[in-house]
């Protein structure tokens, strides 16, 4: 009895630790095409994923030359989301740009 009421915070503690865990993150990836221009690349690289054009236009021509390119790293709904709005923003405007996401 006396015991028990003494030693309360353990169970606490241990709660608070697992709630603190840090989320798993995803990269995100640009991937290469023929038909994408490179200035909406660019557009794509500064609007959604927060780049500046400098940033922006290395990482476009990162792509271009090497395949593949990463955007940026985020937890799994922001990768999810950031993907869908690229791809979202690609058909509009008629082009076939694609991303994928790879855990890290
Ligand atoms: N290869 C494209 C062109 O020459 C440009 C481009 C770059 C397309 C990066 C997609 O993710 C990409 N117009």
């Amino acid at each position: 009895m006396a015991d028990n009421e003494n030693t309360p915070q353990r169970g606490v503690m241990e709660k608070t630790r697992q709630k603190t865990a840090k989320p798993s993150m995803y990269k995100v990836f640009l991937l290469n095409d023929d038909y994408t221009t490179m200035e909406f690349v660019v557009e794509v690289l500064e609007s959604i994923f927060g780049h500046s054009k400098v940033q922006a236009t290395s990482i476009m021509l990162h792509v271009h030359r090497n395949g593949k390119g990463l955007a940026g790293v985020y937890t799994r709904e922001i990768a999810e989301t950031k993907i869908a709005r690229v791809h979202a923003v690609a058909r509009e405007n008629g082009y076939p740009l694609k991303c994928d996401m790879e855990k890290e």
